[in-house]
């Protein structure tokens, strides 16, 4: 018993198949020009890695995910949406989005509420936290798969929990405890931090 638990759970990456998005709608938007397999990406930023490979395919796959369309059409991934369920009906707990959208404004927010809508269901859009500065927001865990949460808040109420991705699996030395997927002990990791 004691307080209650509260988890914030990122979205691309972690519930939403961004990368595989990316890749499928780069393909076939581009489909002569050179990409990055699942298996060679090499940091949290896309974009980085596409400039690296050749300097015009930088905006070449910006331009992906600003396009209507890009966010509703991701795919769930492996059992996140069953995960996040379950942890919304367990006792004592409270379960959030916690997910930043991109600055190009015009399709994002809106598809990630309606993402949330199809996958979750209508009262699910209660839990979403739409924030580019996840330390303000207070929880004790935030799953998530950006190796560095960074913002204004140097001491984050929350422990990070590294959810792997195909960016951040070689890192060699990450401080934080990880999730490997939705099918490891994540109902361990939650029952960790209960009093
Ligand atoms: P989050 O997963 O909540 O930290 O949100 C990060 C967002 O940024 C997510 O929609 C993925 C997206 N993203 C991935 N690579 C790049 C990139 O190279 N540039 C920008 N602007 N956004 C990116």
């Amino acid at each position: 018993s004691g307080k209650r638990l509260r988890v914030l759970v990122d979205m691309d990456g972690v519930l939403a198949d961004f990368e595989g998005g990316f890749l499928k709608k780069y393909r076939a938007r581009y489909p002569t020009e050179p990409y990055v397999t699942l298996e060679d990406r090499r940091g949290f930023w896309v974009s980085t890695q596409y400039g690296q490979l050749r300097s015009d395919l930088c905006e070449k796959a910006i331009s992906i995910w600003e396009s209507k369309g890009f966010f509703i059409d991701l795919d769930p991934l492996p059992g996140g949406v069953e995960a996040v369920k379950e942890m919304a009906e367990m006792n004592d707990t409270d379960v959030f989005i916690c997910t930043s959208p991109i600055k190009h404004y015009k399709h994002c927010p809106h598809e990630k509420y309606a993402w949330v809508e199809k996958h979750l269901g209508h009262d699910f859009l209660e839990q979403v936290i739409l924030t580019r500065d996840k330390t303000l927001i207070t929880g004790d865990l935030l799953i998530d798969d950006k190796p560095d949460i960074l913002g204004v808040e140097p001491n984050p109420a929350w422990e990070h929990i590294l959810f792997t991705a195909c960016h951040n699996k070689h890192l060699p030395l990450s401080p934080q405890r990880r999730l490997l997927s939705w099918s490891d002990d994540w109902r361990a990791i939650l029952d960790s931090k209960r009093q």
